[in-house]
């Protein structure tokens, strides 16, 4: 480009509208900008609980952190982003400890079906011994995590073909299940037809008809709008609880200085505790909700559930795959043999 009196005069110009934009020095450029990825709508208390701890993380860090929410699978389907969690491409990840065991094999300890019986037994053993030794299997397996798992819920099962209320519905059940050896072997010890789907794919699938029901927690069928391509059958199983760990990445986590790397585990863990809450009351009070937009709910007796998994071999099976120690932590923290 030539300089030229006219050139000269719009750079000046250019120079003179940026001016007043200029950021004070409390809010210079972050030092750290990062990316925080998960599967949920900006609707879902993970999300909104985000939006306020990433937003305290930049006014605590003096604006040095800068981390930005990616919904929705926007980054990639699950199985995706924890690829880019483990090359950096993506530095905080949000992740059902049950898919997080296609990395980590003994993370999805966890969602052993029917091992917790409530709420109060779910937080007990995850802020406890069980969750201490699944964080263990997560660092030695080169991932950070913060101390506090986030809420998904007790899962629960929606179908488009026959009611689902004892196992002996689930024979031949085409069932979409998220991508992990466990939730395929749950629903093989039902003798169902299983399809791991990641969740990105999931509304798809049930439009088309690929698979005959899903199984979730309340507030996911709320958030993602399953009555849409899932009515009408929705049974109250829940068989397996499930939560999300707020992964780091190694590298993006060291390169934080301490204080830094303080405010960030302080504000993620205290969203936690508030979006428990949050989904803790949701999944009590959806069913109404869900009701009018055309699901009928089936009362199931879970119990069966459990005993035909008990049956099928699948406690004693993975058992055997996590190991007498692993196994010996499960039971201890939920207080009762399952194998
Ligand atoms: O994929 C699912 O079904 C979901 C949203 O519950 C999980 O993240 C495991």
């Amino acid at each position: 480009m030539t300089i030229t009196r006219r050139n000269i005069l719009l750079g000046a110009a250019a120079g003179a509208l940026a001016a007043p934009f200029i950021r004070p020095d409390t809010a210079r450029a972050a030092d750290f900008s990062y990316k925080i990825a998960n599967n949920q709508p900006m609707e879902h208390p993970s999300n909104i609980r985000l939006t306020e701890a990433v937003a305290r993380i930049l006014e605590e860090s003096s604006g040095a952190v800068d981390i930005q929410i990616f919904p929705s699978n926007q980054l990639g389907a699950d199985t995706d982003v924890l690829g880019q969690l483990r090359s950096g491409g993506v530095e905080f990840f949000q992740l059902s400890p049950v898919i997080l065991s296609t990395l980590v094999p003994n993370a999805s300890i966890s969602g052993i079906g029917y091992a917790f019986t409530d709420y109060d037994a779910v937080w007990q053993a995850m802020d406890g011994e069980l969750g201490a030794y699944a964080r263990g299997q997560i660092e030695n397996a080169g991932l950070v995590v913060m101390d506090k798992i986030w809420d998904n819920g007790f899962r629960q099962t929606t179908s488009s073909t026959k009611p689902i209320v004892t196992p002996a519905d689930l024979e031949g059940f085409k069932i979409r299940v998220p991508v992990s050896p466990l939730w395929t072997s749950l629903y093989a010890a039902f003798g169902s037809a299983p399809a791991s789907i990641n969740f990105a794919e999931v509304y798809t699938a049930l439009q088309t008809g690929i698979v005959d029901g899903q199984e979730n927690p309340l507030a996911i069928m709320k958030v993602a709008k399953m009555w849409e391509v899932q009515p009408p059958g929705l049974s109250m199983t829940s068989h397996m609880w499930d939560g999300f760990w707020l992964l780091g990445n190694r590298r993006a986590w060291n390169a934080l200085p301490e204080d830094m790397q303080q405010i960030v585990a302080k504000n993620f863990n205290a969203s936690a505790d508030q979006q428990r809450a949050d989904v803790m009351a949701l999944n009590a009070t959806l069913k109404g909700e869900l009701e009018s937009e055309g699901f009928v709910f089936n009362d199931v007796d879970p119990k069966l559930f459990e005993d035909k998994l008990r049956e099928a071999g699948f406690y004693a099976q993975w058992k055997d795959t996590y190991g007498e120690d692993a196994w010996a932590i499960l039971e201890t923290a939920i207080g009762r043999n399952l194998a």
